[in-house]
């Protein structure tokens, strides 16, 4: 649907980060007096929309030599449309999470967890209100490719917002569990395989009648540490490198049926490692803060104040 350009009264503060690989840019500013995020990307160009973009196009030559030449090729509005998110209003933890930052990797033990990240992500973390409106349909209920009402096992898998549907080559969707009482990773026990096997059976089976996909071609997983404590899972291309998916925060589905069939509390007493982009501030600065905490803590710490996994 049309709607009208809010866009038009933004009012840019800061990059927050940009890329020419990626084309795309994170910017921070303002609307209407609100503090926002605004997200542009430049979307795949298509197999099946060559034959109008080579028909359809004007083509101006900026070089010739021998036999290479290169043009500016100017398509047709529609076939030159820019992905747009906007986050609005934005907290200053949004802010963070799209700002490029220097990255180290965090070890958590499940001693940590107790103690320090649980605390912590209690105390501030997103809101996963847009959640609770997917599984109240208040909000992307149009958007949903399957459902399993049930309320233990039972999830909703629609498209994640980074995919705008145009094309399989990016799939990427998510899997939201009904239940609300586990948080990430770190919560699962051998009680949530039968939810878990659902979601992975039937997510599999609803994105192979859907989108011609065989289950050889996803790539299924979890995040960790995610950035909503809510739990969902993954299901992307093979061989799509989804932003933000680096080795260390993604657990394959597969896997984490595994640990849990082999170990019940796996999750609770592992270490765990993950990026986070913080930057790293120093001891005295700490304990400034009021903080007595030994090294490695205070690194654990620190990362976890400072950041969240940037993505877009
Ligand atoms: P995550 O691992 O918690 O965080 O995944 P990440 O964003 O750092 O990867 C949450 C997933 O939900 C991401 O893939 C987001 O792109 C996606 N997502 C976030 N929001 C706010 C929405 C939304 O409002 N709608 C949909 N459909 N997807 C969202």
């Amino acid at each position: 649907p049309e709607s009208e350009n809010i866009l038009r009264e933004f009012k840019t503060s800061n990059v927050l980060s940009d890329s020419a690989r990626e084309k795309n840019i994170f910017i921070h500013g303002k609307l209407a007096d609100q503090e926002a995020v605004v997200i542009l990307e430049k979307t795949p160009i298509r197999e099946d929309t060559l034959a109008e973009l080579f028909s359809g196009s004007r083509l101006k030559l900026e070089m010739k030599n021998d036999i290479y030449s290169t043009y500016r090729l100017q398509a047709p509005p529609h076939l030159n449309e820019i992905k747009t998110t906007v986050v609005c209003p934005a907290t200053e933890k949004h802010v963070k999470k799209y700002q490029r930052q220097e990255s180290f990797l965090v070890e958590e033990t499940g001693e940590d967890y107790q103690s320090i990240t649980l605390p912590y992500i209690q105390k501030q973390s997103f809101s996963v209100q847009w959640v609770y409106n997917i599984l109240e349909k208040k909000a992307e209920a149009d958007r949903i490719v399957y459902e399993d009402p049930d309320p233990k096992v039972g999830f909703v898998l629609l498209p994640d917002f980074k995919w705008d549907q145009k094309q399989v080559d990016d799939l990427y969707l998510i899997a939201i569990a009904h239940q609300r009482d586990t948080r990430s990773l770190r919560d699962l026990t051998s009680e949530h395989l039968p939810l878990l096997q659902n979601i992975f059976q039937k997510g599999k089976d609803a994105i192979l009648e859907r989108y011609k996909l065989p289950a050889s071609k996803l790539r299924v997983y979890l995040h960790y540490q995610p950035s909503y404590y809510h739990l969902h899972v993954h299901f992307t291309k093979l061989g799509y490198e989804a932003p933000g998916c680096g080795v260390e925060r993604a657990h394959l589905l597969a896997d984490v049926i595994q640990n849990l069939q082999s170990n019940h509390q796996y999750y609770k007493s592992r270490t765990l490692y993950f990026p986070s982009e913080g930057r790293r501030r120093t001891a005295q600065q700490v304990q400034g803060d009021g903080e007595a905490v030994t090294d490695r803590v205070m690194h654990l710490f620190t990362a976890l104040v400072d950041s969240q996994p940037n993505c877009v």
